[in-house]
């Protein structure tokens, strides 16, 4: 049995969760992440706590997935966990419309699922276990900006539909069952971990590629959504926040300013000098069937009662992103001779 505080992670492999895991690490918690069976490596962002000389002997890693209740309801019993960050899903939205019933499967039906989990913990001498659920500015859809958590959800892709029945359930299972249970309704947040496949990343990753050669053109969906982008590292930081208060409670965390993907393109493709609009091609493909347009988070009640905002602003994210795919460009021309 764990004497530090323990905390169960799922998603850990993703970019979110390697944040929240090296934050509750260096916090002397013992981390238990989730890892789902896939036929190639899928943990290359934890990699540096779990592995080699460095490895932390508070990080463990267990196979399980959020379609599955045995894994669940094992992982609970071995970790008796003190806090729970349920980060796991289908987290792209395009591909919720490809995948509907799958994304309302992982991000929608599993949070009932692992609710349940955790009450037949608790039923059988489990020890109590705050719980976060990650929640998303995606389930505000076309609601008008500026968002926080009184505004109305109006889910405009089965992604939110998804969230916002999870949403939900936690708040449920709350009022039904007075457990510790938290949504965080965060908006974007990047990081040089986020998947090649979100907007961002897919700039900044052509702008280093296309500055040293390795490529010569990027494809673009809609240039004209609006995003109010943060960096990952200060939101995991708001999820750790929630889990620490008194009561429990839903919190939006955003930092205020939203920008155009036309703007993110403007500085990412400045900081390596060149101009954007010699390089971007746009298709019909990375169209979605419903957009959200413009979003944008009011986080006051996180900044009042979590004392939490964000360290960094957009343009310095915007760097930081593009420098780092530079040094991965860089390192592959060196690799390859
Ligand atoms: P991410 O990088 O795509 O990570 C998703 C994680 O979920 C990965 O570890 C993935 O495992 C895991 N996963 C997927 N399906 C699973 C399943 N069936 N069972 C167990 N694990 C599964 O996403 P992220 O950006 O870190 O986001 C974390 C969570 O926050 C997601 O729920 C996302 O929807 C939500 N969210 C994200 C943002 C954002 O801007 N980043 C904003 C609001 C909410 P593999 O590594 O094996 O794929
Ligand atoms: O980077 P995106 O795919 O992120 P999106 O849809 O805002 O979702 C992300 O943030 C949510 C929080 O609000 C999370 F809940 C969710 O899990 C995920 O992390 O797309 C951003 C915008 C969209 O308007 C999209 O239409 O960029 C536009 N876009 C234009 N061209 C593109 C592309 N998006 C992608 N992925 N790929 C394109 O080529």
């Amino acid at each position: 049995m764990p004497t530090s505080r323990s905390a169960m992670i799922t998603g850990v492999t993703g970019q979110d969760g390697s944040y929240l895991a090296e934050l509750l690490l260096s916090k002397g918690y013992q981390v238990h992440g989730m890892v789902r069976r896939s036929s190639a490596f899928n943990t290359s962002r934890i990699d540096h706590l779990h592995m080699g000389g460095k490895a932390n002997p508070n990080f463990f890693l267990h196979y399980g997935d959020l379609a599955d209740a045995g894994s669940l309801r094992d992982i609970l019993d071995l970790a008796q966990p003190d806090e729970i960050y349920n980060l796991g899903g289908q987290s792209h939205v395009r591909v919720s419309f490809d995948q509907p019933e799958y994304t309302m499967e992982v991000n929608g039906t599993a949070v009932l699922r692992f609710l349940e989990a955790l009450r037949f913990h608790l039923k059988h001498g489990g020890k109590a276990a705050r719980f976060y659920q990650a929640g998303s500015s995606e389930m505000f859809g076309r609601a008008k900006p500026p968002q926080n958590e009184g505004t109305r959800f109006e889910p405009r892709s089965p992604y939110a539909v998804a969230k916002v029945a999870a949403h939900h359930e936690v708040v449920n299972y709350r009022e039904s069952y007075g457990l510790f249970l938290c949504n965080g309704i965060l908006f974007n947040h990047e990081s040089p971990r986020r998947g090649e496949n979100f907007v961002t990343r897919k700039i900044t990753r052509a702008a280093a590629r296309i500055k040293l050669g390795l490529e010569h053109r990027l494809t673009l969906g809609n240039l004209e959504p609006r995003r109010d982008w943060g960096f990952a590292g200060d939101y995991v930081e708001a999820m750790w926040r929630m889990l620490q208060q008194e009561e429990p409670d839903d919190y939006v965390i955003a930092t205020g300013v939203s920008n155009s993907i036309r703007g993110f393109l403007d500085l990412a493709f400045a900081t390596v000098g060149l101009d954007w609009h010699e390089f971007v091609d746009t298709d019909p493909r990375f169209l979605r069937p419903s957009e959200v347009d413009d979003i944008e988070g009011d986080a006051s009640k996180a900044r009042d009662l979590l004392g939490w905002k964000p360290t960094m602003d957009f343009a310095s994210l915007v760097e930081m992103m593009v420098e780092a795919d530079l040094e991965l460009a860089r390192t592959e021309i060196r690799t390859e001779g």
